[in-house]
């Protein structure tokens, strides 16, 4: 027994290395730079975002509520449905909160609260399908194995989506089993979780043991108190989908690199793309030219870009990107505070010296 603690043990702390650390329990840890360079994120250098302690997990997911068929389902279940694969960007509503000025509380991720794997798993709308939800069907809940105390009470994880659009094929929403071609690690939610493509990280519940459709809101804390843009000059806002974003890959920020051509590169998302437009700029105050923008690899995965810039003159030089998606929501130049630090997508700005 001792043994195998110990192998576990051993297991997470290599699936852990790569990664800079926020908090080691629960474990928070951003990724490092490199996670965005390519176009899917090696599953050990993919951000980990997690609210509370490793749960252990029965492999039981029971759906229920306002169904006529309850299930228990197991991974063997899952995998006997058909298998959807997507590539999913997924940042947490915390990215960037660093930026954020006065300092909201809450974990404090700097710009790699970000990554993009290569999902597998059941199409949720099917399994939904299979439960056969009531006609009152208003929304549909997911919750987690983990547990911990919040405001005295001991509660769990849960997160509700609106019915109609979990139970939308278009919405892409799957019970994940497979990260990029591997079971899923405990970290990242083994034995499966949803994967909700577009919502900021918050939405795709890890270590899922209940699905419940509800015919009244959910009100847990994680859905009304948690997850929420306080802002300081109107009512608050549930946080849902991921603002666009632009963010430089190449070169890195504060980098050295030799007088000459330059092909900046980079990676641009937005929960209402796709991307339609980036533009960077090499000097502050406006001059903002348009960079090459490759389609999207899938319609839930960052896309590429690239630019070419003559970096001839010998000094510092600022670049900042910025993305404007098909629906006309572009980034702000000034993070847009509220109280608990969400959404922050202002345009970054990194310095390189030309030497
Ligand atoms: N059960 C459970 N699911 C969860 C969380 C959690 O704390 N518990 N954190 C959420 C948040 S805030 C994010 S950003 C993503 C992070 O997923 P990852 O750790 O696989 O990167 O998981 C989400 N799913
Ligand atoms: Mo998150």
């Amino acid at each position: 027994m001792a043994a195998e603690d110990n192998a576990v043990e051993d297991r997470l702390r290599r699936s852990r290395a790569a990664l800079a650390m926020v908090s080691p329990d629960p474990f928070n840890a951003e990724a490092p730079p490199e996670a965005l360079a390519g176009d899917i994120t090696p599953t050990n250098l993919h951000y980990v975002r997690s609210n509370f302690a490793l749960p252990a997990h029965d492999g039981v997911m029971v759906v229920g509520g306002a169904v006529a068929n309850p299930m228990r389902l197991t991974l063997d279940d899952l995998r006997a449905m058909p298998a959807a694969e997507e590539a999913v960007t997924m940042e947490c509503a915390g990215n960037g909160r660093l930026a954020q000025a006065p300092l909201p509380g809450g974990e404090p991720w700097g710009q790699y609260a970000v990554s993009a794997a290569r999902w597998t798993g059941a199409l949720l709308h099917q399994v939904l399908a299979r439960a056969r939800p009531a006609d009152e069907a208003a929304e549909v809940l997911f919750e987690g194995a983990d547990r911990g105390r919040c405001h005295h009470q001991d509660i769990s994880f849960g997160r509700a989506l609106p019915y109609p659009y979990a139970a939308d094929p278009g919405s892409g929403i799957l019970i994940a089993y497979g990260m990029n071609g591997e079971p899923l690690s405990a970290d990242h939610g083994a034995p499966f979780r949803m994967i909700v493509p577009r919502y900021y990280g918050f939405a795709s519940v890890k270590w899922l043991t209940r699905i419940a459709v509800l015919t009244e809101p959910y009100a847990g804390e994680f859905q009304t108190s948690a997850y929420m843009y306080e802002w300081p000059d109107r009512p608050a806002e549930p946080v849902t989908v991921m603002r666009p974003r632009a963010r430089v890959t190449d070169p890195a920020p504060s980098a050295k690199i030799p007088a000459g051509p330059y092909t900046v590169r980079g990676k641009a998302w937005s929960g209402t793309g796709p991307v339609t437009k980036v533009e960077v700029s090499f000097a502050g105050d406006g001059d903002w030219q348009r960079a090459r923008l490759f389609p999207p690899a899938g319609p839930y995965h960052w896309q590429e870009w690239s630019c070419d810039w003559q970096a001839t003159r010998v000094a510092r030089h600022t670049i900042r990107a910025r993305a404007t998606d098909v629906a006309g929501n572009t980034q702000p130049d000034v993070p847009v505070w509220n109280r608990l630090g969400y959404g922050n997508n202002a345009v970054e700005v990194i310095c390189v010296d030309v030497c």
